[in-house]
């Protein structure tokens, strides 16, 4: 089977996970889905990895769902489509993900960047939702990931019109944390996934679910999720590690416990 991943480290905590299929600019096949969720089947397994950066090319984070394939598929072929399987992996991944994207993240590829926890463009990035010009829409949280993090009238234009947005516009609107120099993408990535990695797992992990709940709760509901999951915190070692190292003046050594 074709290996359409390249898969680096962890080196301190942080695991590169590159889509190499450039011939196609990256779309997203089967395969390349497959690919990502088996990478990080292994990461959430691996006690190494604190954080995942995913990247692409420079041209290309990923030119979207690959059309040939989904050409291929008629209604139960779409009903059963085995690459639905792969996106649940990917949105469920319980450590923080960090995309570096540069040039295109179009359709599937942008949807695949709104997976991440923490978005880091490239100054030539370009973000959209092309489907409607293949008389398609979006199938993997293009409407629903885009508007709670852009908001419904530019959500609603970009699916719309299919026109994407650059990545100035992508830092205004809120759909990326930062951009930097395309050659820096990765690096600030990485640095980014550094700092999460010196960070108490526990605490990292309840952090991101209790972020990601904003969105599926209404604000009662959240307020009350964060507040089990910050009293769950008081049973861990790593508080106290943290709390003693803050009063003793001297760095923490968390272990995860
Ligand atoms: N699929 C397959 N091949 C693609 C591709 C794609 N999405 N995008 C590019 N390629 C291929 C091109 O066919 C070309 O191959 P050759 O002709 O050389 O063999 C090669 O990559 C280079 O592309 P171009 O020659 O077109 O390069 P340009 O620089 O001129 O243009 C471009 C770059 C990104 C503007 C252009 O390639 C383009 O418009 N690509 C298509 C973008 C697009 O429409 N993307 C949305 C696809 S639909 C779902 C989950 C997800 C989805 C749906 C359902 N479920 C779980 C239910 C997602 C759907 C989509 O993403």
């Amino acid at each position: 089977m074709p290996n359409y991943l390249l898969v680096e480290g962890p080196e301190q905590g942080v695991q590169l996970l590159t889509l190499n299929r450039p011939e196609s600019l990256n779309a997203l096949n089967t395969e390349v889905l497959r690919n990502l969720s088996e990478a990080l089947d292994d990461a959430e397994a691996d006690p190494e990895v604190h954080a995942v950066v995913i990247t692409g090319s420079r041209k290309a984070f990923a030119a979207g769902a690959d059309i040939s394939e989904m050409a291929a598929r008629d209604l139960v072929g779409i009903l059963e489509d085995p690459r639905v399987v792969h996106w649940e992996r990917i949105a469920r991944f319980t450590k923080p993900i960090i995309a570096a994207v540069n040039g295109f993240a179009l359709g599937g590829g942008c949807e695949l960047a709104m997976h991440a926890d923490i978005l880091i463009a490239g100054e030539n990035a370009r973000f959209g939702q092309p489907e409607i010009n293949l008389g398609i829409m979006p199938g993997a949280g293009g409407t629903q990931r885009l508007a709670r993090k852009v908001g419904e009238s530019l959500a609603m234009h970009m699916a719309l019109t299919g026109e994407p947005i650059d990545a100035r516009r992508a830092l205004q609107a809120g759909l990326v944390s930062e951009i930097c120099q395309p050659e820096l993408t990765i690096e600030k990535a990485i640095q980014i996934g550094r700092t999460i990695a010196r960070k108490a797992p526990i605490a990292v992990r309840l952090t991101k679910e209790s972020v990601r709940k904003a969105n599926d709760m209404n604000l009662a509901e959240g307020l009350r999720f964060e507040r089990h999951a910050f009293t769950v915190l008081a049973g861990t070692a790593d508080r106290q590690e943290g709390l003693d190292a803050f009063r003793e003046k001297r760095r923490p050594h968390f272990k995860g416990q």
